[in-house]
């Protein structure tokens, strides 16, 4: 590829009106100023030479002589070489930029990534790009990551309309110094935010002429009478009438935390109502619902086990040989009690409260990641980056990313909308999807999932789930995907790892022990002290910028 720089000075010629050139050093390989300077942050040189592989600002190819880029990044453990992939030749063919993809697996990448980002020798984009927003606040702030607003304005119609329409998704990938460093993946399937579905074993509620709980009371009951009637019918008191896990996905015991207390609890201990940023394991609410918890506790409701246990072990309660669980929480029914046990378990969904509420914790999960992909300043060709980029935002090739190419994966239906292809073979369609998508920046709406793709069936039928059994009762807003600014998360995170690690060991502790009002007030003077109305000041702080689009 050209290295020298023959035709800079029509670049210059040709593209100097372009808002981002604000200046040239012309006879110097590989310095232009790609400027920062709206938001007044560091500049960063780099030159363009798009056009000396005869770039196009419109239509296809993107350039006419072929252009090579390299790419790093994460791919997916069952992922083959991204060359092989029929939608990444598509692209090639298409664009006629040609992508080393120097992709690895994500441990392997993770391992690296410090090292790479902090030496020079970086691949032209990070493609699942594995950074946190620490990284993307270090190295937008330092010059690594090119600041992309201005691109995206000239380059990347598609997506500027997408963020023209959806300010939301502009504040998640502004950065707080009012640049953009990464280009998003958004699916919006509205799932994430109840991940802890709450089971109870119908099978043994028939057995003992139970009805199904309505309320926290009767399923108080429910659980005593598993504890004591033995409804295996085993002669033993083999039942583990609740189990839970604290500080995982999907088995945390929140909803219990509202229900016997009043108080939203997610695994966070940060809620949001009515745009005010809440710390949730300090108020009485909270200490309610754990004090109850212990009663439970001591009662031989819960699970030894619940505070203890790894998914591996939670998993297999389900499966054992003599039905043993009675109720639990966690994503999905069939991977906790397997596929000969699904009709004898039910979702319950909310209870009502001892308040008369039916109270649903809204986890702090979010549907915009916005690591999907960075430009670096080792990249010489950001402009035909971008319109790259920007074909990988419309919708149906969105689609294609995520799920795989039209006619593998995806078909269209009737009425037009592309539907998944079942896989054949003994495959399951996660594990094709992982052989096909190449993942990267994509964005599926809520009325993309209405008019161009359908959702996989199983996400179909958790979405239909969450509306009828907890989006009605959603008791708080989740904490928007706010990037918070090198300041902010310097005050605030080992604050939170302290604050975080001193919560979940009190409240297996004093459910256990039953010790919760004995050291309430010495528990909340030392959150003080660790600093949580100030952690929380500034989560308030990042949720106002939030809210004024990221400014
Ligand atoms: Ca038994």
């Amino acid at each position: 590829m050209p290295t020298t720089n023959p035709t800079t000075k029509k670049i210059g010629t040709q593209m100097r009106h372009r808002s981002f050139f604000t200046s040239m050093a012309l006879g110097v390989s590989g310095v232009l100023l790609l400027s920062s300077c709206s938001a007044g942050g560091n500049s960063t040189e780099i030159e363009d030479k798009s056009a000396d592989f005869g770039f196009q600002a419109d239509g296809l190819p993107i350039v006419t002589d072929t252009l090579s880029l390299s790419f790093g990044g994460t791919k997916s453990a069952l992922a083959p070489d991204y060359d092989t992939m029929a939608l990444v030749q598509q692209w090639e063919a298409d664009t006629n930029i040609k992508i080393n993809w120097k992709n690895l697996p994500e441990q392997v990448y993770i391992e690296k990534k410090n090292l790479m980002l902090a030496s020079d020798d970086l691949p032209d984009v990070l493609y699942n790009s594995g950074l946190t927003d620490a990284d993307i606040a270090q190295y937008g702030g330092n010059g690594t990551l090119l600041p992309l607003e201005d691109l995206i304005e000239e380059y990347a119609p598609t997506l500027s309309g997408i963020l023209d329409d959806r300010p939301d998704i502009r504040a998640a990938i502004t950065a707080s110094d009012g640049h953009i460093y990464t280009l998003p993946s958004v699916e919006e399937l509205g799932i994430l935010q109840h991940p802890n579905f709450l089971y109870i074993n119908t099978a043994w509620l028939d057995a003992l002429g139970l009805p199904m709980p309505t309320t926290i009371d009767q399923y108080h009951d429910a659980l005593e009478a598993f504890a004591t009637q033995d409804p295996n019918g085993n002669g033993q008191a083999d039942e583990i009438p609740l189990s839970f896990r604290t500080d995982s996905f999907c088995a945390n015991p929140n909803d219990l935390i509202a229900a016997l207390g009043g108080q939203p609890e997610n695994n966070d201990h940060r809620i949001v109502r009515d745009g005010k940023v809440e710390f949730t394991a300090n108020t009485d609410g909270y200490r309610d619902g754990v004090a109850a918890l212990a009663d439970w506790h001591a009662d031989g409701l819960i699970d030894q086990e619940s505070f203890s246990q790894d998914d591996l072990a939670y998993l297999s309660k389900g499966k054992a040989e003599t039905p043993v669980l009675g109720s639990f929480f966690w994503w999905e029914l069939k991977e906790m009690v397997g596929e000969d046990r699904v009709d004898d378990y039910a979702l319950l969904g909310i209870l009502e409260g001892v308040d008369g509420d039916k109270l649903a914790s809204v986890a702090n999960n979010q549907e915009i990641n916005r690591g999907a992909m960075a430009i670096t300043k080792s990249n010489e060709y950001p402009s035909a980056t971008m319109r790259w980029a920007d074909r990988l935002f419309d919708p149906v090739m969105s689609a294609q990313s995520n799920w795989g190419p039209v006619g593998v994966t995806l078909e269209e239906d009737a009425a037009g909308i592309l539907v998944q292809i079942p896989a054949t073979g003994g495959e399951a369609e996660g594990e094709r999807r992982q052989k096909v998508a190449p993942g990267g920046p994509k964005i599926t709406t809520k009325e993309d999932f209405a008019t161009v793709v359908a959702p996989e069936p199983r996400a179909k039928e958790r979405q239909d789930l969450v509306t009828e059994y907890y989006a009605p009762f959603k008791a708080n807003e989740a904490y928007p995907p706010v990037m918070l600014s090198t300041e902010e998360l310097d005050q605030t995170s080992f604050a939170v790892t302290d604050i975080n690690a001193l919560v979940k060991e009190k409240f297996a502790a004093w459910i256990v022990n039953g010790t919760v009002d004995k050291e309430w007030d010495g528990y909340v003077s030392q959150l003080e002290s660790l600093g949580v109305d100030d952690v929380i000041a500034t989560y308030q702080q990042a949720y106002d910028r939030f809210q004024k689009g990221g400014e």
